[in-house]
């Protein structure tokens, strides 16, 4: 299979002119940009397009075989995300369909996925779509959480035609499928300082995401005397100052993504003060200890100030290491040299959890930035992922076809 690699960028050229950071999960120009894609996609000869009970948008082209190779990634975005993040996955896959479909029935069945909300930016729960697909995640994980006016999230997701009771129905399309593989930028500086335009990538490290709620008492912030007060505020300054000194001591990372005081407002003080934390690693025994470490952190500045303390678990996932040969297949097909395990989650991730033979590719990241509208890189760079990914998505077709990938029990 070929692909125009300049075609891919046209797309996620014309795609960030039209909704860049703006595509948050759940949003109308996120449910905007859905049916642009679904269209472009139906419109190819042979290819069936369907949502699925999860909101994930599937693009089939069915071949010879029913084994099939599924390649994808998501549109949705943080907040004020950049142009490739997620995208670049979604346009590659799009692109090689269009050229698969061109060519004729291909060996075996060949699937695109737009993953629905990635990124979690509204409830918190990352790799949703994906994660209900993959029989992961039941409608008790999600039934609690809210987004940050308290929306909760099962009305949100009907608004887009989303049961909660039934997100793992989604599971009905896996079946077939024998391979997975994801075309994503780094988002982080490791390739950029090894010289490096693309890598394979070999699995994904964990994480623990918790939404902390500090409580005390308002009062007056002219009347109040310091050594009176309950303030939810200082809590959480407390909290956050010594959970990401612990993280960092303890070769973890830890991010305070939200933080709110309510009422807010500049002459009160506050009577609740809301912190997210994310903690990362890539070996889950740390992992544990970091998220226990926060936990125990929170609860000691809680004690210190007089305040009560609430934490809502809000998503959990283990590291994961993919197929190790896929994963050395996709060292052939990039430069040969050592891959990755990505700090970053990636819907692969839940793909993987369940035995579906998957592997990633990486195009480097200038300066390392993501989550960010300065996320970018060169297009010598993309040329050269796509094409390796391309070649890696030929070589997988072919081992599918003859029957050499078999899925692990997960
Ligand atoms: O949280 C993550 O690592 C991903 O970008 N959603
Ligand atoms: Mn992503
Ligand atoms: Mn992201």
């Amino acid at each position: 299979m070929r692909v125009d690699p300049s075609a891919v960028i046209e797309r996620l050229r014309a795609l960030d002119q039209r909704s860049g950071g703006r595509r948050v999960a759940w949003s109308a120009v996120w449910s905007g940009e859905r049916p642009r894609l679904a269209n472009d996609l139906a419109a190819l000869p042979g290819v069936g397009v369907e949502t699925d009970a999860a909101g994930n948008l599937w693009a089939t082209l069915r071949g010879r075989r029913p084994e099939t190779l599924v390649l994808g990634s998501h549109l949705d975005c943080v907040p004020d995300g950049g142009w490739l993040d997620g995208c670049l996955g979604v346009m590659v896959a799009a692109e090689l369909l269009a050229t698969a479909a061109h060519a004729g029935s291909p060996p075996c069945t060949l699937a695109v996925v737009d993953w629905a909300d990635e990124e979690g930016s509204r409830f918190g729960h990352s790799l949703l779509g994906s994660s209900a697909a993959a029989g992961l995640l039941t409608s008790r994980d999600l039934a609690g959480l809210v987004d940050h006016e308290g929306i909760p999230i099962a009305a949100v997701l009907a608004e887009h035609g989303v049961n909660l009771q039934t997100v793992n129905d989604a599971g009905a399309r896996l079946t077939w499928v024998g391979a997975y593989l994801e075309l994503h930028i780094e988002q982080g500086p490791v390739l950029e300082a090894q010289g490096r335009s693309c890598a394979a990538v070999k699995g994904c490290g964990g994480a623990r995401r918790m939404r902390l709620t500090f409580s005390g008492e308002a009062g007056h912030a002219g009347t109040v005397p310091m050594e009176h007060r309950r303030d939810p505020v200082r809590a959480a300054a407390e909290f956050i100052a010594t959970a990401l000194r612990r993280a960092r001591d303890d070769g973890g990372l830890a991010t305070v993504g939200e933080l709110q005081a309510r009422p807010g407002t500049p002459t009160a003080i506050a009577t609740a003060c809301h912190a997210t934390l994310d903690v990362r690693h890539a070996d889950v025994g740390a992992l544990d200890r970091l998220e226990a470490a926060a936990v125990e952190t929170a609860h000691a500045a809680a004690h210190d100030t007089g305040t009560t303390l609430g934490i809502e678990p809000l998503w959990s996932i283990d590291p994961i290491a993919f197929d190790s040969g896929l994963v050395a297949d996709a060292i052939r097909h990039t430069d040969g040299r050592p891959a990755l395990t990505s700090g970053a989650l990636h819907d692969a991730a839940a793909l993987a959890r369940v035995g579906i033979p998957t592997a990633m590719v990486f195009v480097a990241s200038r300066a390392g930035i993501s989550h960010s509208r300065a996320e970018d890189t060169s297009d010598a760079a993309l040329h050269t992922a796509i094409t390796a990914f391309v070649a890696l998505a030929s070589s997988t077709m072919q081992r599918l076809e003859a029957g050499r990938l078999a899925r692990s029990p997960g």
